[in-house]
């Protein structure tokens, strides 16, 4: 394993970049909690899976991220879509099956990207966008661009197939790709106990012949600080980076799971180290964000989840005349 601290300092950022990395973080928690509202109205049908407590890995590392590079976010990893730039409307759209929405009303769920914004629609929670991503960011490549890709999976994920294939190819080739592993201590409700044997997740990259680090899934502000410096180096040297980001699921796996398997104690040593607080104390330290700006950030999001719900429950719900539209591409 290697040294994971970073040499900028908070000052040597910019402030703004600091106002994003709430923004995002903030945004998103709102957003999952007027899902979970919508969810338990009745208004989202299906299932609602949230990352909450899971905020600053994403956040940190789109943030950190280049304009020509890729990710494959899953469902704890909201933050990724709205760090790259998805709008709050377009979250609830498809949250709520409205035909405005990416997929038209066809997933009201977490199955949503946009390639726009090099964001890559998730198959599977687990594994399989590991080798998709491997693949597009070898095909930028090959197109000259200097492209990195972010693959982001959960510690069950670790456990798959899918996972070595992808590992041991980027890793090959020098497909510039972070993996970046989420330990969230538990696969549904299985316990990292019963999935694997090495102490840490990241304990695995040397076996692959690549670099790997250990890191407070938690603290946004020296993942946003170390992943800048990773990424611009994997640009200069492109190679293949795992990080293992320690962190919990404050929820259960979607809210129809009570997560009563996930010891209190547990849960409560990470709610004290909980994301937001940990970021904003820290900024606040550092003479970068008063109480009163995030005061006003989170008055600005709520009127902004507010006006996108109202919106997106006024417009239509997709026609099923439309149903067989959308399945190939047009010839
Ligand atoms: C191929 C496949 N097998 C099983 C599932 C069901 N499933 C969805 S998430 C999950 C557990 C994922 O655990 P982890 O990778 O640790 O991610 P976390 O939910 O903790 O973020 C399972 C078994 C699935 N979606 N796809």
């Amino acid at each position: 394993m290697q040294s994971t601290k970073p040499e900028t300092s908070i000052a040597q950022v910019d402030r703004a970049v600091w106002l994003d990395l709430m923004r995002c973080m903030i945004r998103a928690r709102r957003i999952e909690e007027r899902l979970i509202r919508l969810y338990h109205q009745g208004k989202i049908i299906g299932g609602c899976y949230t990352g909450i407590g899971e905020e600053a890995i994403g956040a940190a590392t789109a943030l950190a991220a280049g304009t020509e590079d890729l990710f494959s976010p899953l469902t704890r990893d909201l933050t990724v879509h709205l760090g790259r730039g998805t709008m709050t409307l377009e979250v609830f759209r498809h949250w709520l099956g409205r035909s405005t929405g990416v997929t038209r009303g066809r997933d009201g769920n977490v199955h949503h990207g946009d390639p726009k914004l090099g964001i890559y629609p998730m198959i599977s929670h687990l594994g399989a966008m590991m080798s998709v991503i491997v693949g597009g960011v070898m095909a930028r490549r090959r197109q000259g661009k200097d492209s990195i890709g972010i693959s982001y999976i959960g510690d069950g994920a670790t456990s798959t197939g899918d996972f070595h294939e992808a590992v041991n190819f980027a890793a090959v080739f020098e497909v510039p790709v972070l993996f970046v592993i989420e330990n969230n201590k538990f696969a549904y409700s299985t316990p990292v106990s019963e999935q694997y044997r090495c102490k840490n997740l990241i304990d695995r990259a040397p076996g692959y012949g690549i670099e790997g680090h250990s890191l407070d899934g938690n603290d946004a502000v020296s993942l946003y600080l170390f992943a800048k410096e990773l990424i611009a180096d994997m640009r200069r040297n492109p190679r293949a980076v795992m990080i293992e980001c320690d962190t919990l699921r404050m929820r259960g796996h979607g809210e129809h799971d009570d997560a009563s398997y996930v010891p209190a104690e547990l849960k409560t040593k990470y709610a004290a180290r909980d994301p937001i607080k940990t970021a904003r104390k820290m900024l606040a330290e550092a003479g970068v964000a008063s109480d009163a700006d995030i005061a006003v950030i989170e008055k600005e999001i709520l009127s902004e989840i507010d006006a996108a719900v109202q919106q997106a429950l006024c417009e239509p719900a997709p026609d099923a005349a439309t149903l067989m539209e959308g399945i190939y591409a047009a010839g």
